[in-house]
């Protein structure tokens, strides 16, 4: 069979610091492929629309994929089967991925035909029992399968993630893949899952709690194979297990692997497993992403992030101890009034690091989704990428987002100093004499990205098409919440956060 997959484009505010492989698409893609199938794959991060027609009309596809981790995606993956079914009659069009996994229902309704069938949770394991059944019937019967007469058996996890091998020579454009100065930069995945459980997150909930390691060996042979010099870890909390880490470090020394790495982890684990990053920092680790959330024991409370701000400030010391540029996030509560604004300023200025902030969000698929008694503002899907409030703001939005786009730029001019300080002209002169262009437009687009006038007016805009209304749930014991049910034998009980 011939089968197109498509990632939708990258959402406006995050274009400017990143633009990452879609790496479950590949290997999605990896898995149809091992299967026989003749695939091709298009990312709209990095090709226009017109490329996409265009291969429409070349390959002719007989089903078509659409990637749809982000919710803010939604609209534009709804346009896009329409696309497929008016310029390939016929052709078979299925949504998959994290963010419609949990709304699958609502999206087959709203797009009216257009979508044939969304596969919820892992691909790999689905999409050939899926392909298959596009020809031979039975679609209803296979795992994760959900089509407009109703859900078919739960999803299914796989039992290793060392295969299928994400099919990276499919996508084109390889080149444009970054994130900050790391261009290009590739993808890897070393474990799945994540076994904590904040209140604003769901990559617990799609995961079942559970938490899967791939194999040193293969973890490292596939990163040998890897032609990027810098490599983004998608892990959810990086080297959890520190013998883990500590097993594929050793492979890829044995390898001779040379790269650099950029990894996301949590504070208690970096104070636990201190070894284990100071070893992958002699092996190229350069940049990490800290979710911190809160500056405050309230708010990590709130989180159910289960880290005191004590153990964040220590993380962040022995961050910088390793030499290691970080990265941290801190989520802004729309209930925040000028004067919270003005602390945050204050500590993002009063540390080295780069400080992300992102607008607490409730999710489909997060507790908070169940457990927010705020009223959401609105539901266009759009406005949920974490840049937008979606709840009441306490200040006026106009003057909420006048807030975050001041706080965004003093942080913003604060790093671009201190790049400068610290060698971004060489980076940049390293990077541009190799045709790299991704980090130097993304220094310069930050007063065109963010800005307070344009987030308001995205409130403006007519919408087409919007989240079901979410439904207030007691979640109690919070297993009411996983996507993937079964429950492996290393997932740890709730409230146990693991430890070493
Ligand atoms: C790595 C990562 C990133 C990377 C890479 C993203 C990329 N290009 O793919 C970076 C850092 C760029 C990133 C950015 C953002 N991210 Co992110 N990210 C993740 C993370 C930690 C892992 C994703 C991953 O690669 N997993 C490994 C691969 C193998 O799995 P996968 O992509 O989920 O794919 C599997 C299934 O989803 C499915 N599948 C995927 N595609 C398809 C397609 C078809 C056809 C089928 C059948 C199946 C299928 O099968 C795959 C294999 O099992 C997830 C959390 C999580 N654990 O899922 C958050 C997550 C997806 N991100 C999230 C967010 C909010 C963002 C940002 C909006 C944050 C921001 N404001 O900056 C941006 C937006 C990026 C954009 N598109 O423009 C949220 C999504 C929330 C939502 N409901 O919309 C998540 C869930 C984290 C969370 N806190 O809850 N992200
Ligand atoms: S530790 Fe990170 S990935 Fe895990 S539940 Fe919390 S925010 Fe999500």
């Amino acid at each position: 069979m011939r089968l197109l997959l498509v990632h939708p484009s990258a959402l406006m505010y995050s274009e400017i610091f990143l633009r990452l492989e879609p790496l479950g698409l590949e290997r999605v893609a990896g898995a149809a492929l091992a299967a026989g199938h003749q695939v091709r794959a298009i990312d709209l991060q990095v090709s226009r629309p017109a490329d996409l027609d265009r291969e429409l009309a070349s390959f002719r596809p007989d089903a078509v994929g659409v990637s749809l981790n982000y919710l803010a995606n939604i609209p534009e993956a709804i346009g896009i089967a329409h696309r497929a079914k008016a310029m390939v009659p016929g052709c078979f069009v299925f949504l998959g991925g994290h963010s419609v996994s949990f709304i699958a229902g609502h999206v087959l309704e709203q797009a009216n035909g257009a979508v044939d069938a969304v596969l919820r949770g892992e691909g790999e394991a689905g999409i050939v029992p899926l392909l298959a059944a596009v020809t031979d019937g039975g679609l209803r019967g296979i795992p994760g399968v959900v089509t407009a007469d109703g859900p078919g058996p739960g999803p299914q996890l796989l039992e290793s993630i060392d295969e299928p091998r994400p099919a990276r020579h499919l996508m084109r454009n390889r080149r444009r893949y970054f994130i900050g100065e790391l261009d290009p930069c590739a993808s890897i995945e070393f474990t799945r899952g994540c076994p904590w459980d904040c209140s604003f997150c769901s990559a617990w909930t799609f995961y079942g709690r559970s938490y899967r390691k791939a194999s040193p060996a293969a973890a490292a042979d596939e990163l040998a194979a890897i032609a990027e010099p810098n490599v983004f870890i998608v892990d959810d909390v990086a080297f959890i297990r520190p013998e883990h880490g500590d097993a594929i470090a050793a492979e890829i020394e044995r390898r001779r692997v040379r790269k650099r790495y950029y990894l996301e982890t949590r504070s208690d684990v970096l104070l636990r497993n201190p070894e284990v990053f100071q070893r992958w920092a002699r092996l190229g680790l350069a940049y990490m992403f800290l979710g911190m959330e809160a500056i405050d024991a309230e708010g990590l409370d709130l989180y159910r992030k289960r880290v005191s701000p004590d153990q964040n400030f220590h993380a962040l010391e022995a961050a910088r101890k390793m030499g290691l540029m970080v990265a941290i996030n801190l989520i802004v509560d729309p209930a925040w009034d000028t004067e919270q604004f003005r602390v945050v300023r204050e500590f993002a200025l009063a540390v080295p690091e780069i400080v992300h902030l992102t607008v607490l969000t409730p999710y489909p698929g997060t507790e908070i989704w169940h457990t927010e008694s705020r009223r959401l503002t609105t539901r266009d899907y759009r406005l949920f990428d974490i840049q937008h409030a979606v709840v009441p703001t306490t200040l006026p939005l106009e003057i909420f987002y006048r807030e975050l786009v001041r706080t965004q730029a003093v942080i913003n001019r604060k790093h671009l100093g201190l790049r400068a300080a610290t060698g971004a002209a060489r980076i940049l002169a390293r990077n541009l004499t190799h045709g790299q262009t991704n980090f130097a437009r993304m220094i310069w687009r930050f007063n065109r990205v963010y800005n307070a006038g344009r987030q308001l007016a995205d409130h403006a805009r007519p919408v087409r098409y919007e989240l079901p209304v979410p439904a207030q749930a007691d979640v109690g014991g919070r297993q009411a919440l996983y996507l993937h049910n079964r429950r492996p034998a290393h997932a740890y009980p709730a409230g146990t956060p693991p430890s070493s």
